[in-house]
């Protein structure tokens, strides 16, 4: 059935230093993986991580080992398994390594909708929206260069809302230069901050405080990933959205989170949920919980980026929107047709499976 597994990682420059609290980016790789069938169909997948082990528990190399090591051999050793059948092994013999999950099962999907016809998000429910709000983060470190960059980006109608990186300075430096955004942006701009988990629980009452009578929009995991205690407190106290990122790890974790109230909104992603699937029962859960969503990126490239983009245009509701941005933050194309951003929203291809066509050579240049 499978022939061939290859795992490539394409190391690309940003177009700025991308600064968050956890790390600055100044490169990302790309942990691409490639999957043939003995009939030549080829699917897609990718598992890019933030930072090496900065934000997560997977690292670009340590994906491309145990893809290599475990999950390839098992691949390959499948005879006469449907898809689901697939992914039930690949769950019983392999734990944990969430992002390399994502990237084999949007790769297996990739083949699969390409062999019925179909786009991918057809075999994950339907597509609800062709197209997806993308928001853009401000993350250069200065008020000033953050504005300008903000004001373009308006002007291209690339992006009207905006995400402020936060964390990595004394709180009140901080929340000065997300105020001095907000008021240089105006009212009807849409301003949230991330700021990754830097906050004490204190810090917290003391930064969302402000943030909220600046009018700020939502407050993404400020405080540690473990804290959901703290998370669930700061939801119920305040009025301003707070949102799960880091602490949001697949649907095990989204039903606790949902059930202890840890959140007003999940940032749902398809690596940190562990697939295409998962993020879709991500989205579920909070469905019937009550919980907004919002289609999170690990900045991804294009191939994971439309990925998280079939996924998500199944959601009924993307109250808060997405941040699929990733590609624009590369100064390299790895598509020989861009990904089509216009009018502040990222469009879905109609073509069968992920819809896009790698550039083959671009990868050979790239490749580490
Ligand atoms: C994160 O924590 O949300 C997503 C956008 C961005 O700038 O960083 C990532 C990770
Ligand atoms: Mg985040």
């Amino acid at each position: 059935m499978y022939k061939s597994i290859e795992t490539i990682l394409v190391d690309i420059p940003t177009i700025r230093p991308h600064q968050l609290s956890v790390t600055t980016l100044r490169v990302q790789t790309l942990v691409l993986v490639k999957i043939t069938t003995a009939d030549g169909i080829v699917g897609w997948g990718e598992a890019s991580t933030i930072g090496g082990l900065n934000y997560g528990d997977e690292s670009p190399e340590s994906v491309k080992t145990n893809i290599d090591t475990y999950f390839a051999p098992l691949i390959i050793s499948i005879k006469d398994l449907n898809i689901a059948q697939t992914l039930k092994l690949l769950r019983k013999n392999i734990n944990g390594n969430r992002f390399a999950k994502c990237a084999i099962q949007t790769a297996l999907l990739d083949i699969q909708a390409k062999c019925l016809g179909v786009p991918l998000s057809e075999i994950l429910g339907g597509r609800l929206h062709d197209s997806l709000p993308v928001l853009w983060t401000l993350a250069s470190g200065d008020t000033k260069k953050d504005i300008n960059e903000a004001q373009k980006m308006i002007e291209l109608k690339r992006h009207n809302t905006f995400k402020l990186k936060i964390g990595s300075r004394p709180l009140q430096q901080d929340v000065d230069h997300v105020i001095a955004i907000k008021k240089a942006l105006g009212a009807d701009i849409s301003i949230r901050v991330d700021v990754n988990r830097a906050w004490s629980e204190l810090e917290c009452l003391h930064g969302i405080q402000q943030l909220q009578d600046a009018r700020i929009d939502l407050i993404e995991q400020p405080c540690a990933i473990q804290n959901t205690d703290a998370l669930a407190r700061l939801t119920a106290r305040f009025d301003v959205a707070i949102m799960a990122d880091e602490a949001l790890t697949g649907p095990d974790s989204a039903y606790r989170l949902a059930k202890d109230h840890c959140a007003n909104v999940f940032a749902v992603k398809i690596e940190q949920s562990g697939g295409l699937i998962e993020a879709c029962d991500v989205a579920k859960i909070a469905c019937l919980a009550g919980i907004d969503l919002y289609g999170g990126t690990m900045l991804e490239g294009p191939v994971g980026s439309i990925a998280s983009a079939h996924a998500f245009s199944t959601f009924e509701n993307l109250a808060f929107g997405t941040e699929l941005f990733g590609p624009l933050l590369l100064t390299e194309e790895i598509l020989t047709t861009p990904l089509r951003y216009e009018n502040f929203a990222l469009h879905l291809p109609t073509m069968p499976g992920l819809g896009i066509e790698i550039d083959e050579n671009k990868i050979e240049q790239l490749r580490r």
